[in-house]
């Protein structure tokens, strides 16, 4: 099957590429941000919201997950979650006379903007199978029937799926929800993000998160920078680099594409830099390692050190384990393995080495194109090794930093929405409620979705997001989709997840992060987690989008208890009625991380959950940070080796927050009007007798007898190394197989892919 270049409800768009000539951020950054708003039909008056975003007493912004500092900048903002609070706060509604207007079938031939830019829901919906249309339906009634279908199914066959967007609050008693019931399938969007870095840093480090806070820019004089793209997916951490980059901080970078973010910054929020724009160089070096090739670049970076003997013999006798067995590996490779593997010259690995021995202080920050791979979980230990060698781990100024997706998908995590119950302390939960918590390994996302195929699972509840299209293997799943019993989406805006349904569907309205939550007990806060492991208060600024919408946490007590039998240990309706009562539950499940959760939750900057490994203090298995030795420097161990195979890496836009997509222009890459593209090597077009702009269709090289084809593809010549291709999530998941995910952390290989180029017949 293949993907419609353009879909309906969509005005035609003129395709424009050319080259990206300016530093990002800048003038056209502030631009930007008063399009978003005035788009989303939000009077720039009513935009003192934004004031609050991101502030003490404000909001945390719905986009990224990066800190927020306890002295924010005035604006504390970046043009993405000036976009993404334009967003939830857009005057445009999709209510019931929308849905009267569309039948379901219809609104499937619909791209992912035009079904998401009609607005905001307002109603709970319910699907009705003789006019295929989603018709209004009581709040009462709703609930009513999903708790009597959830009960009628075995508990393995249900999964409770959340998007990290989701408050602390929220995610506790969904968690709870689950467990009650009877299972610990629990999937979220850590298992297609950073679940390679959940999986990896504990045997490491002993932790399961990043080391790295705030302060420790301030102390650093080395940045190693892998697979990630700071100016379009985490732009406030700009400032950060930017302060660091000026008081002299070396910045290495590692990625396939040369990313406007990673080369130059002018700060748009600073006045003094509008007027003189002095751009700011962030990388010091950048490395274009062909797709996958992490391993081997590491590697050949640790080889260098350890050869050089450029190592903190101190830390690593006192601290580390395991080092002699590494050591001995990394001295066996040689270098002709390496450069082959990551497509880079050992020259240019010895001038990265050669900086990274002179840091006294190193931080090492990583993105999707580490963990999104069939190795991800030792391409997140290898950059632990690296910084190990040095001694960087445990003083100011160094640590690891996995930059985390959603903006609380970290904390989901930590109050227990995990698939793996041994990490959500479902002891204590037993004591407290007086359950007997399921003890069986529940579904991630991948075998949540190998569950739909074969028919085992048969509901599928969703706390936000969209897996239909987050997913891989798009034409396998849709239809598996369609089989299901149940699907049950709360949500704030209609995606291709609630067009395509189950039997029974339900799409329920939420209010957004931003939005006033108001109950019995007065105006309610909520609290999230960052990346940088900083617990903090978020408190919604708007009026809600619509009279009937409800909190997360209102609806989760809704299905809750229509679902399971009256516990009084459980009060769900109080807990509703004061979130403070939820946040005293957490406390007593979780009391080393949330002792005083109450108190401290307030406090400017939030407060920091507490981490062995920051201060030297290893919870692993030998007591020790581990150098953990990689048993192939191959990314993939299925790569196949035909002729004219490509490896495709999939990625986002500039004007998009993961499914949802905001526009066509894709400013830093020059790309405007379409997101059907495939980037390519000037070299690997021209043995095709590939033209600029030709019609492709890109083709998955597997031999599992699935055919995967996204045809209508414009061939671009791009700076990419040769041999790798790139394009837009989601719009080529279609060619993502379901099995190749990563080992141990089963996160799929979004991020490279063996395709072919095949002619179009678009
Ligand atoms: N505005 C905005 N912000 C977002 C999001 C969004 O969609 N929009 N999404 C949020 C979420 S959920 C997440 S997980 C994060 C994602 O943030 P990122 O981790 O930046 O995600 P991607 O856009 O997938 O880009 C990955 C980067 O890795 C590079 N890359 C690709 N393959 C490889 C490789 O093999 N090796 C190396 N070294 N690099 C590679 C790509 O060129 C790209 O620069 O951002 C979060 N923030
Ligand atoms: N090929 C490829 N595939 C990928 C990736 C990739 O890099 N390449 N990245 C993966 C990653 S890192 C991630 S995190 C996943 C993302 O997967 P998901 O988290 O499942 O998807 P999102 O696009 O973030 O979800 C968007 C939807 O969330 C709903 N929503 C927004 N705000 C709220 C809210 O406050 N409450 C509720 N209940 N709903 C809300 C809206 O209805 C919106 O349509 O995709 C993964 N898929
Ligand atoms: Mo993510």
């Amino acid at each position: 099957m293949s993907e419609r270049p353009e879909a309906r409800g969509e005005p035609s768009r003129q395709v424009k590429i050319e080259p990206f000539k300016r530093a990002s951020g800048g003038w056209t950054s502030v631009k930007e941000v008063a399009h978003a708003l005035v788009q989303a039909h939000i009077p720039l008056a009513g935009s003192q919201v934004l004031m609050k975003q991101n502030k003490v007493d404000g909001f945390a912004c719905v986009s990224c997950s990066w800190a927020k500092p306890a002295k924010p900048h005035p604006f504390e903002f970046c043009e993405h979650g000036a976009k993404a609070t334009a967003w939830e706060l857009t005057k445009d509604r999709a209510a019931p006379e929308f849905f009267e207007q569309h039948s379901l079938s219809e609104l499937e031939q619909w791209s992912d903007h035009a079904l998401e830019v009609t607005g905001r829901l307002t109603t709970p919906l319910r699907w009705d199978k003789v006019s295929d249309r989603y018709l209004p339906v009581s709040w009462q009634a709703a609930l009513d029937e999903i708790g009597h279908e959830l009960r009628q199914l075995d508990p393995a066959a249900s999964v409770f799926y959340a998007s990290g967007r989701a408050s602390l609050e929220a995610s506790y008693m969904w968690q709870l929800l689950a467990r009650l019931y009877g299972n610990n399938n629990l999937p979220d969007s850590s298992n297609m993000c950073h679940e390679s870095t959940s999986t990896g840093l504990p045997e490491s480090l002993g932790v399961p998160v990043g080391t790295v806070t705030l302060d420790d820019f301030e102390h650093t004089d080395g940045i190693i920078y892998l697979g990630h793209n700071v100016g379009t997916n985490a732009p406030r951490m700009l400032h950060s680099l930017e302060d660091a980059r000026r008081r002299g901080v070396e910045l290495i970078t590692f990625n396939p594409l040369r990313e406007p973010g990673l080369l130059q910054f002018a700060n748009p929020q600073s006045p003094l830099e509008m007027l003189t724009p002095k751009e700011v160089q962030i990388s010091t070096q950048y490395h274009q390692l062909r797709a996958g090739g992490d391993l081997a670049a590491l590697s050949g970076l640790c080889k260098w050190l350890i050869e050089a003997d450029a190592l903190d013999h101190a830390f690593i006798r006192e601290h580390t384990h395991g080092f002699d067995t590494f050591a001995q590996r990394m001295r066996a490779l040689s270098w002709e393995e390496i450069e082959a593997g990551c497509g880079l010259l050992r020259g240019d690995l010895a001038a990265a080495a050669q900086v990274l021995a002179r840091c006294k202080r190193l931080i090492a920050i990583y993105g999707m194109g580490l963990t999104q791979q069939r190795n991800g979980v030792l391409n997140v230990q290898m950059v632990a090794n690296l910084l190990l060698l040095g001694g960087h781990m445990g003083v100011p100024g160094t640590g690891i930093l996995p930059v985390r997706g959603h903006s609380n998908v970290q904390g989901q995590r930590t109050v227990g929405i995990t698939e793996k119950p041994e990490k959500a302390n479902v002891e204590r939960q037993a004591a407290l409620y007086g359950f007997e918590p399921p003890r069986r390994k529940g579904l991630n996302v991948v075998e949540a979705a190998q569950g739909m195929v074969d028919g085992s699972v048969k509901a599928m509840v969703c706390l936000g997001g969209n897996l239909l299209r987050a997913l891989p293997d798009t034409t396998r799943i849709e239809p598996a989709w369609r089989r299901l019993r149940l699907s049950v989406q709360v949500a704030t805006k209609l995606n291709r997840s609630h067009v395509l349904h189950g039997e029974v569907a339900f799409l329920l309205p939420c209010l957004g992060r931003i939005e006033i939550d108001r109950q019995a007990g007065g105006e309610q806060v909520v609290t999230m987690e960052d990346s940088t492991g900083c617990i903090h208060a978020s408190r919604g600024q708007a009026e809600p989008a619509g009279e009937q919408l409800l909190s997360e946490p209102a609806i989760i007590a809704g299905i809750a208890k229509a679902t399971l039998p009256p516990r009084d240990s459980v009060p769900w309706g109080e807990w509703v009625a004061d979130y403070s009562r939820i946040r005293r539950q957490i406390e007593l499940t979780f009391p080393e991380i949330f002792h005083d959760f109450e108190q401290r939750m307030h406090q400017p900057g939030g407060f920091h959950r507490p981490l062995g490994a920051r201060h030297r203090e290893w919870k692993t298995a030998t007591g020790k940070a581990n150098f953990i030795t990689p048993d192939t420097l191959d990314e993939d161990p299925d790569m196949p080796t035909a002729a004219g195979t490509l490896r495709l890496t999939t990625v986002r836009s500039f004007d998009q927050f993961n499914t949802t997509v905001y526009g066509y222009h894709d400013r830093y890459r020059g790309i405007h009007g379409t997101r059907m593209v495939l980037l390519m090597n000037t070299q690997d077009m021209d043995e095709r007798g590939l033209e600029e702009g030709a019609l492709v269709a890109a083709e998955t090289v597997a031999d599992d007898g699935v055919q995967r084809v996204v045809d209508g593809l414009r061939a671009t010549k791009h700076d990419i190394p040769r041999g790798c291709v790139a394009g837009y999530y989601p719009e080529l998941n279609p060619l993502v197989p379901l099995w190749h995910y990563a080992k141990g952390s089963m996160v799929p290989g979004y991020k490279c892919v063996p395709i072919r180029v095949t002619s179009s017949s678009a």
